[in-house]
């Protein structure tokens, strides 16, 4: 099993930092493909908790070289400080590799997102405000600076000078903000240069010659499938393919070496920022969900929307992407619940549907129609065997399983390393 993606299969922070984590011990290369420093994974060994931003979760096992693939933007300032802290904390952090390719995210993006949702107002999306957007935007713009680009000086400063002339003037005519120095910027940049250039590598190369060498790569996606921006709910999505598919075009490996793509669907749902959400509580219901699941931002802070579990969103994601598994997560979070209701249709203008619909608008109307499982009160946070679980919970997971359409292969019973139960 050389190539496995891990995935989400919801709206985000569904744990795929532990999932990452945890199969880290048998895994040579971890390579995250999209996003930047939006995403906030966690991972919790011997009781001691990281917040992993930008290196892959896989970084914590012994062995495991971490790789940043050209799907990637990347916050230098950010990079430099996840590293320096793993460092001081006393983390076995191997030499991290860095594609060349991978894209720089500057001051004036964070400018621009930060200044851009201010000015849409009710309609804003929700970001993280860490520039990430507008990053992308100017990839795919052609005016983006890359990795490799620090290291010519000349080609660097023209760069930033040409991707800053149309944004100075929209800060200074629309926004009425003051102007950005290309200069300051190239200055900072080029801070990083020599730090950086002994782990910037042709990352595609070394993960096809590392998968020809039968090692094991996982490829850790950052938010989610309807986060993604062409398969998710446009607009209320992040700017890049969280999906299994980008982490061919995010790291450089062809489709022909992914041999397991592993969903991880939390047991609940949650959502972070605006955008549609289905089964949302907003009443004590939703709080005590987030209170039981402590369901916080791991980068911003920000409260998550919380709500019942929606199999469409989940069957969707297992649909798109070709799950080969769900890996279930926070389980334990539902103990205490008398009945738990599963999201296993919509109604939407009066017809009822079973799959989530490709119309945004449709999807906006959509009420969901629940079907009421038994809960249970036992503590499962020690549980390690399917067997143990008590007959609600291996209920519950069988249902899911069912309505989503892809074998559930582990449960995760707490934020601990261990605190797992895998099925084979
Ligand atoms: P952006 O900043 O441009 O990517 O924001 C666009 C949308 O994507 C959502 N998004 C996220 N959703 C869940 N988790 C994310 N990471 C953090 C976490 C979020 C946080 O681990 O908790 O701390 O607030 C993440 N990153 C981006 C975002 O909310 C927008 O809806
Ligand atoms: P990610 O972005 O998908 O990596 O998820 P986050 O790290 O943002 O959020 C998931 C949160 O749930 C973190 O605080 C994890 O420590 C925690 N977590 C992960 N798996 C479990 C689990 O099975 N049970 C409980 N109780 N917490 C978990
Ligand atoms: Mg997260």
């Amino acid at each position: 099993m050389p190539g496995i993606v891990v995935m989400g299969a919801q709206w985000g922070d569904e744990g795929k930092g532990k999932a990452t984590d945890q199969l880290g011990d048998r895994v040579d290369y971890c390579v995250r493909y999209s996003g930047g420093n939006n995403a906030g994974h966690t991972i919790v060994v011997g009781g001691e908790r990281y917040a992993l931003h930008l290196l892959p979760s896989g970084i914590l096992n012994p062995g495991v070289t971490p790789v940043i693939g050209n799907g990637v933007v990347v916050d230098l300032d950010v990079l430099d400080k996840e590293l320096t802290d793993l460092r001081a904390r006393g983390a076995d952090v191997q030499h991290p590799l860095i594609s060349a390719n991978a894209h720089v995210i500057t001051s004036y993006h964070q400018t621009i997102d930060k200044v851009t949702e201010r000015f849409l107002g009710k309609a804003k999306i929700g970001t993280t405000g860490r520039g990430v957007g507008p990053a992308y935007a100017d990839k795919i713009n052609r005016i983006g600076i890359r990795i490799q680009d620090l290291f010519d000086e000349s080609i660097l400063r023209r760069k930033v000078e040409a991707a800053l002339d149309q944004k100075n003037h929209l800060l200074l005519k629309v926004y009425n903000r003051r102007a950005i120095d290309p200069e300051e910027i190239a200055d900072h940049l080029l801070t990083y240069a020599d730090k950086l250039r002994p782990y910037v590598v042709d990352a595609s190369r070394i993960l096809n010659d590392a998968l020809d060498e039968g090692k094991v790569v996982l490829f850790e996606g950052a938010q989610a499938h309807h986060l993604d921006v062409d398969h998710g709910t446009y607009p209320y999505v992040t700017s890049s393919n969280p999906i299994a598919a980008g982490a061919c075009v995010g790291s450089g490996v062809g489709p022909t070496r992914i041999d397991r793509v592993v969903g991880i669907a939390k047991a609940y749902t949650t959502r972070v920022g605006e955008g549609p959400m289905p089964t949302e509580l907003l009443d004590a219901d939703g709080e005590k969900l987030r209170e039981a699941g402590g369901e916080f931002g791991t980068t911003t802070g920000r409260p998550r929307r919380c709500g019942w579990f929606d199999a469409l969103v989940v069957e969707s994601a297992a649909n798109a992407n070709g799950f080969t598994d769900i890996f279930l997560t926070k389980l334990d979070t539902l103990t205490g619940w008398d009945k738990i209701p599963v999201c296993v249709a919509y109604e939407i203008d009066g017809e009822r549907t079973d799959v989530m619909p490709v119309s945004q608008t449709d999807f906006h109307h959509a009420k969901p129609v629940y079907e009421v499982l038994d809960g249970w009160t036992e503590d499962i946070t020690g549980v390690r065997d399917f067997a143990d679980f008590p007959k609600a919970t291996q209920a519950y997971v069988r249902r899911l399983e069912e309505l989503c359409g892809a074998r559930i292969s582990g449960i995760g019973v707490g934020p601990g390393r261990e605190q797992a139960v895998m099925i084979n």
